[in-house]
């Protein structure tokens, strides 16, 4: 079977799944969201990672029901986590594709809303890249999402070639700073500058930050010292499925 058509009865068997990784605000140490992750349980090879099969799904028109999938899967998720008491946002990523749609915005909100689930605790993902491709778009489908409380993250911030006054333009609320330079800020004399300057940045445009890809307390130590709002990532815990990430979660209370 080729694996366009296995993915296609994937999505419609159950072989998806959503993995979640903690987002810890740095002072305090609360855990107050979850990035969701997609991985296929394959019948046979066992589970594979989403840059395996969601490029093959951009390429072969099934981005858009895997898409759909992922949206409702973490819109059920957090109205379920918030059914349990714990308030926590979950963070979904989107596809370049994804977002193109120009009834975006509005698909969403009724997919989210669709399984009960309030806006407010979805965080949706966009990488600078894609945000600042077509940047009327961005600004035209993101305002709709905003104003009925979905957050917005530009996701990989510092990869892209981002025009700084347009970015500045766009409504959205939080900034991840990609891993790479987090993983090279101890070492790295000019990553470390990166990071020190998109948190300023952030700061004076009043919107809150992720540090992705943590490994360890120096880097944790540094991006909290620079005002960094959040961070994620290994040194905290890996993506895990639901009932791990709540365990893990009730033991580190
Ligand atoms: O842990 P990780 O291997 O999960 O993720 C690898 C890449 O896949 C990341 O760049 C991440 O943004 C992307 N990714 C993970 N889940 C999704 C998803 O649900 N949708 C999209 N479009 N990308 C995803
Ligand atoms: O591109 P995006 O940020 O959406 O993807 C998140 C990716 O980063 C996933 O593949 C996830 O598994 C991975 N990841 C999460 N935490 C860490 C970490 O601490 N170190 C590394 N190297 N990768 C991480
Ligand atoms: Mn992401
Ligand atoms: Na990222």
């Amino acid at each position: 079977l080729r694996i366009e058509q296995e993915l296609s009865r994937a999505i419609s068997n159950g072989e998806l799944e959503l993995h979640y990784q903690p987002q810890i605000e740095l002072r305090g140490g609360r855990v107050v969201g979850a990035e969701a992750l997609v991985r296929w349980r394959h019948p046979t090879r066992g589970l594979v990672p989403p840059d395996k099969f969601v490029p093959v799904a951009e390429e072969c028109g099934l981005m858009e029901s895997l898409g759909r999938f992922v949206i409702e899967q973490a819109s059920r998720q957090a109205a379920a986590w918030r059914e349990l008491g714990l308030d926590m946002r979950v963070a979904v990523n989107v596809s370049a594709l994804q977002f193109r749609n120009p009834r975006f915005a509005e698909q969403t909100l009724a997919l989210v809303r669709g399984v009960g689930c309030d806006p407010a605790l979805i965080e949706l993902e966009i990488t600078e890249s894609v945000a600042m491709s077509d940047s009327l778009h961005a600004a035209r489908e993101l305002a709709p999402l905003r104003a009925a409380g979905v957050r917005i993250a530009i996701d990989d911030f510092g990869t892209g070639y981002s025009n700084l006054a347009s970015l500045t333009a766009l409504p959205f609320d939080v900034l991840k700073i990609d891993r790479a330079f987090v993983r090279d800020a101890i070492e790295k004399r000019n990553a470390q500058v990166v990071v020190a300057a998109v948190l300023g940045l952030a700061a004076s445009l009043g919107v809150e930050t992720v540090a992705e890809g943590v490994e360890t307390d120096d880097q944790r130590a540094l991006v909290a010292s620079h005002g960094c709002t959040y961070g994620q990532g290994y040194l905290f815990s890996p993506p895990l499925p639901a009932p791990a990430f709540e365990a893990w979660r009730q033991k580190r209370l």
